[in-house]
């Protein structure tokens, strides 16, 4: 039986993954620290709240404080570290949260590590920190050695992140992994972002605003992929490496937005083309073959069903993001959008 204290657990990925690990590994315990951000949702994690091997703490990972005495009571073998700022116009907006975030709560989580028995640490990073491909070059990809090169302050400050994790297993020989995922979809994706913001605004009837010419590419992994990936990776991982994960499944954001308006029997006349991200990648594309011939890890879930699936609990769980639209969320998405019928058109 192990500890693993799992940060941002009360997020998209980080509450997925703890719902897989306490089904795949129940002899595990969970310690999930959240500040509880506004992406943070307890909800998300209410089924297993009373599950005698979970523990939540609402914990800021910049508190060095408040992490230190956790890991003196709790005694991890293994960290995982979910927890970031994590959306890219939030960090156009206000890059500060960003930096303190996801460079000094990384530091200060390594720091922990260090101090109580050189704990085996995992950062969960992404593809962004290898900045954009050209769309007119179907034929490149993200590998791990391709160089760093990033585009937002969101992006940038978990480049710097991965800088200071590798720092810390050549300096201090802290024994650490890291993953750089492409874009997650699935349950309890915070409707700030492309798939469940569309999901929400067709339910809703209300206007779906597509950046630019919505010709941008993502490479979509459904998020239960992601976190068997991570699993493979702090079990049987070499320390001290990089493993990229995706699923070879690019898609432009317009073809997903129709996906979805199709499924949803709605109609084309609610997209509205808006102003486009500033800076705005125009394509990721993950290699993964390191970590299917290093680890044997294959994306399992195909678009075509994960989409599927994801739109089912989106409306069989109409509660979990209507609160969260009705709240203090309304503000931002006002501030952003304003009134899209209004708005900003190419
Ligand atoms: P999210 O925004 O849904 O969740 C982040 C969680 O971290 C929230 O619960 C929030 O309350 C918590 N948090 C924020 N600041 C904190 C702090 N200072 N201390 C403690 N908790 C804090 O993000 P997500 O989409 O689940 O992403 C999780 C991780 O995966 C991030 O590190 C992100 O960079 C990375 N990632 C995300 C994607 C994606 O497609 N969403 C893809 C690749 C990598
Ligand atoms: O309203 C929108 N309209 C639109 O056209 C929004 C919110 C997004 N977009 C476009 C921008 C991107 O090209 O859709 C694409 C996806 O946007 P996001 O959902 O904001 O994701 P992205 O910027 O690609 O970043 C995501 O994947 C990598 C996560 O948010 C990051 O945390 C992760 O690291």
């Amino acid at each position: 039986m192990s500890t693993i204290i799992v940060t941002g657990g009360a997020g998209f990925i980080g509450g997925n993954f703890v719902h897989y690990h306490l089904k795949e590994h129940p002899e595990d315990r969970i310690v999930c620290i959240d500040k509880l951000t506004y992406a943070g949702n307890l909800s998300t994690l209410a089924s297993v709240m009373n599950n005698p091997n979970f523990r939540f703490v609402k914990l800021d990972i910049c508190d060095r404080e408040g992490i230190f005495k956790l890991f003196e009571e709790e005694k991890p073998d293994v960290v995982i570290n979910f927890a970031a700022e994590s959306h890219v116009d939030r960090s156009i907006e206000d890059p500060g949260i960003f930096l303190q975030t996801n460079i000094m709560g990384t530091a200060t989580m390594m720091d922990a590590c260090r101090e109580y028995g050189n704990i085996r640490y995992h950062q969960v990073s992404t593809d962004e920190v290898y900045g954009d491909l050209p769309l007119d070059r179907p034929d490149l990809f993200f590998t791990e050695t391709t160089p760093i090169h990033t585009s937002s302050p969101y992006s940038s400050s978990k480049a710097g992140a991965d800088l200071l994790v590798m720092a810390y297993f050549r300096t201090y020989g802290l024994p650490v992994t890291i993953s750089r995922c492409s874009n997650n979809y699935g349950p309890y994706h915070f409707p700030e972002k492309l798939i469940p913001l569309m999901i929400a605004n067709c339910l809703n009837d209300k206007p779906l605003p597509v950046y630019g010419e919505g010709k941008n590419v993502r490479d979509w992994l459904y998020v239960e992929d992601h976190c068997k990936a991570i699993d493979l990776i702090v079990r049987n991982g070499s320390v001290g490496e990089v493993y990229n994960v995706g699923g070879h499944n690019e898609m432009a954001n317009i073809d997903i937005v129709k996906l979805i308006i199709k499924e949803l029997g709605k109609d084309e006349s609610l997209i509205t083309y808006v102003t486009d991200r500033k800076g705005h990648d125009l394509r990721y594309a993950i290699d993964p073959t390191k970590i299917h011939n290093e680890l044997g890890w294959l994306p399992e879930t195909k678009f075509a069903d994960g989409i599927k699936k994801t739109i089912k609990w989106y409306l069989d769980n109409r509660s979990w993001w209507e609160e969260i639209i009705s709240g203090e969320y309304q503000k931002y998405y006002d501030k952003m959008y304003g009134d899209s019928n209004n708005g900003d058109y190419l």
